[in-house]
């Protein structure tokens, strides 16, 4: 019996070793231990030889760049849930397969939102720099005072399972759940969660001590908080993010954000990430993350499994378990 050959896979970034390891026994893998990113160059000459191409947030897969990839790749396996980085049409045109990592990372960005979400209310941060600065004099009745959480008004941008996990989370906290999605969940999810329904987005804005966004960067959604939203909101209330950048006007953000307009905000991703705006790096209401909403071991390690997965079932002629299909972003 021929051994079938196996399929050439060009991983981007380094990846968990035991998920590379597993990659290199069952595919003829190329790897990046050094882990530096791939120019856009390198990019397209992976892509004029793999038949299978995994990528992460940090790469820009564009029209130019799949319109331009050899005949053999057939798919590209993204490591993460978000696929906001690839040209998904330009994919669909070209009859490439995309698949995502979508489930395995739900609870740890959620436990992040919430400790986003509490750093930010509770100036966590701030606190951490005062002690670390040498300038803390000592307990004050009045000093480093944030806000309570619970009792408060949660606004939930985008109730899929991250969104849901957070309500949960933040219910356990003691806060009322209120949300804006496409669509309204199922009932019974909605009763469990105990939340509130907003079909209107700025009606919800304008009635809530904290927003956090968790729905995907689309075209839909691009600068979904723009300034005129932005502008609803109540001045005590925070933002926390831990979707992607681009679904806030970064920039009417920090302008606010440095009048006060808005209380404060607790950012994991940028507009323009790595590039954070100057301006918001010099505010103290901000709690400002790596893009670190998943960044566990275990939810890493699940992410590569379920790429080895999507890989496998791919290659053996079979539909993967993940497969992106835009209509439902
Ligand atoms: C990933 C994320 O780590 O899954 C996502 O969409 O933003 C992160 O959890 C990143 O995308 C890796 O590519």
């Amino acid at each position: 019996m021929t051994d079938k050959k196996k399929p050439l896979v060009v991983v981007t970034r380094k990846l968990p070793d035991v998920i590379e390891t597993r990659m290199m026994e069952l595919f003829d893998t190329r790897l990046n231990p050094d882990d530096v990113p791939l120019t856009p160059a390198q990019m397209q000459d992976a892509m004029n030889v793999a038949e299978v191409l995994v990528p992460t947030v940090t790469d820009r897969i564009d029209r130019a760049l799949i319109e331009a990839a050899g005949p053999q790749l057939r798919l590209i396996a993204s490591f993460g849930t978000g696929v906001d980085h690839i040209d998904l049409k330009a994919a669909r045109e070209r009859g490439i397969v995309v698949t995502n990592t979508p489930g395995v990372l739900t609870e740890d960005t959620a436990d992040m939102t919430m400790a986003l979400l509490l750093a930010t209310a509770r100036r966590v941060a701030e606190g951490e720099r005062l002690v670390r600065s040498g300038q803390w004099t000592g307990w004050g009745p009045t000093t480093m005072l944030g806000h309570r959480i619970s009792g408060k008004r949660l606004g939930i941008l985008g109730m899929g399972r991250i969104g849901s996990a957070l309500a949960k989370r933040a219910r356990a906290f003691g806060m009322s759940i209120h949300y804006h999605n496409r669509r309204r969940v199922h009932p019974e999810l909605e009763q469990e969660l105990e939340a509130t329904y907003w079909s209107s987005l700025d009606q919800m804005l304008a009635r809530m001590d904290i927003v956090s966004i968790n729905c995907p960067h689309t075209p839909a959604t691009y600068h979904l908080l723009s300034e005129r939203r932005l502008k609803l909101l109540r001045p005590h209330c925070y933002i926390v993010n831990t979707s992607r950048g681009e679904v806030i006007d970064e920039v009417a953000l920090t302008r606010m954000l440095s009048k006060g307009e808005i209380a404060g905000a607790g950012l994991d991703v940028f507009e323009h990430e790595p590039a954070v705006n100057p301006k918001l790096l010099r505010l103290d209401n901000v709690v400002l993350l790596p893009h670190m909403g998943s960044a566990t071991i275990e939810g890493r390690i699940d992410m590569g499994e379920k790429v080895v997965i999507n890989i496998k079932t791919f290659t053996d002629g079979h539909a993967p378990p993940d497969r992106v299909l835009e209509a439902l972003l």
